[in-house]
């Protein structure tokens, strides 16, 4: 890049609003750079602290100082969901537990929890990535943010809550639950920021509207909506509905919680705080790097984490990622919006679908509300999917079957399965307070 060109992105990018602008701009040598020495310093740490670490580099024959690039870190084992189980509840921490500040556990599916540890140095560093990625999502000091993530063992809410004391912003934590309650708090504290998943936003949008609150005439500007897939269609419905810019947010207990990603104004990915985590996408069942810009699984190193570092921690989620310069002026890598959790992914007839892409086909379609559910059910040797969406309020129940046939001929011609579709009446499906049960899998255990 010619020195001229570098000098005018300089001088935009000072000229932007930034929390942290020489590292949210830091060119990315440097960056790599700076990863590196950190990535060393973790696996060392690692190493000397974590048995199941020591042992898995030492039969990979790594050691931190034969790191000497990034692709090196091809060379760590990877750490998997089923390694923290394994370890309940304390085995993969690097620091004695009498010496931590925090526990947090996300429950999952099955099973024991999974059981994650933070030193005060780790909360505060956290409190700092949560008031950069809030900043860059548009939340300024002073704001009121109102907090609908759930407060407890779930990260979402402390989370968000310390990034936005450490920001200056002035926080009201109100967690999920009691909707009617949340509408008259946004509207008498004049909230210019809601932080809440995409599902409940939406909850509340629909509370709003049945009290005649128009919340777009709130003060409400901002949306930071993450924890759970969404799609484009949701994400233009939840801005029609409330009047806030909504902007996705992405993170995971296992590596610290929200604040691993976020995107900026541009609303064009989500940018990743590489200064704190390197990320990588692997094809999931070789385990290989798959080349910038393919779809594949996210697996991310934690570069400053001191009671529980991770190597290459596979994630399950599905994205890709970019490292072209963004508009923003903001040098971190963006990666594309989660399509969902390889867990959760559907073959139906050997056709592989994400519930997500069925809500991008369902939501904005005429007659249906925004809520749905997929069940899946085993039918002789294959797995069927019934789609359940509700009508939209003042549908006449004579037009259900009209609507169906509609639904079902769209996710055949855009997701290219075949379902069955019930329409239900307005109010039928479960709503959330957190994050959303979107499918209801009635296959056999096992199967
Ligand atoms: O959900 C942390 C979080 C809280 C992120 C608040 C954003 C906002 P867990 O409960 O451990 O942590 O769940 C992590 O949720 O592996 C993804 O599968 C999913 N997920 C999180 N954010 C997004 C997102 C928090 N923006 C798991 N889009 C992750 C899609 C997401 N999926």
């Amino acid at each position: 890049m010619g020195s001229v060109t570098r000098t005018v992105i300089d001088a935009l990018a000072k000229s932007a609003d930034f929390h942290a602008p020489q590292i949210e701009t830091m060119p990315r040598e440097q960056l790599a750079e700076l990863q590196l020495d950190r990535l060393r310093a973790t696996v060392r740490h690692a190493a000397e602290n974590v048995t199941l670490h020591r042992a898995r580099l030492n039969a990979a024959a790594v050691r931190a100082e034969d790191l000497r690039s990034l692709a090196d870190v091809q060379r760590l084992p990877f750490t998997t969901k089923a390694d923290l189980r394994d370890h309940y509840p304390f085995g993969l921490f690097a620091l004695p537990v009498e010496t931590l500040a925090r526990l947090h556990a996300s429950s999952g599916t099955t099973g024991k929890p999974t059981v994650v540890g933070y030193s005060a140095d780790d909360l505060s560093t956290w409190a700092d990535l949560m008031a950069r990625t809030l900043h860059c999502a548009g939340a300024r000091r002073g704001d009121v943010i109102h907090n609908a993530y759930g407060y407890g063992l779930f990260t979402g809410g402390l989370g968000t809550h310390y990034g936005a004391e450490r920001l200056g912003a002035v926080v009201v934590p109100v967690s999920g639950g009691s909707t009617e309650r949340q509408i008259s708090l946004i509207t008498d504290f004049k909230a210019r920021v809601l932080c809440a998943t995409p599902s409940y936003a939406l909850a509340i949008a629909e509370v709003a509207e049945q009290q005649g609150v128009d919340l777009r005439k709130s003060a409400l500007r901002v949306g930071m909506f993450g924890a759970e897939p969404w799609s484009q269609a949701m994400r233009e419905e939840i801005e029609a509905r409330i009047g806030v810019r909504a902007i996705d947010n992405y993170g995971l207990s296992e590596v610290m919680g929200p604040g691993v990603a976020v995107e900026c104004e541009q609303q064009d990915g989500l940018h990743g705080w590489e200064d704190h985590f390197l990320f990588e996408v692997i094809d999931p069942e070789t385990g290989m790097p798959l080349p910038e810009g393919e779809a594949g699984e996210l697996v991310i190193t934690t570069l400053t984490k001191q009671a529980l570092p991770m190597l290459r921690y596979r994630t399950r989620d599905i994205t890709r990622i970019t490292t072209a310069r963004c508009a923003c002026g903001r040098t971190h890598l963006r990666m594309l919006r989660i399509a969902g959790r390889s867990d959760d992914m559907l073959i139906i007839r050997g056709v592989n679908v994400y519930p997500s892409q069925i809500e991008a086909v369902l939501v904005g379609r005429p007659g249906i509300a925004p809520h749905y559910q997929l069940v899946v059910e085993r039918a002789g040797h294959l797995d069927a999917v019934t789609i359940e969406v509700e009508a939209a309020p003042g549908v006449p129940s004579d037009g259900y079957a009209a609507i169906a046939g509609d639904v079902r001929h769209h996710v055949k011609s855009l997701v290219g399965i075949t379902t069955t579709v019930r329409v239900l009446q307005p109010g039928e499906v479960p709503r959330s307070q957190g994050k959303a049960v979107r499918v209801r899998d009635l296959r056999p255990k096992g199967a």
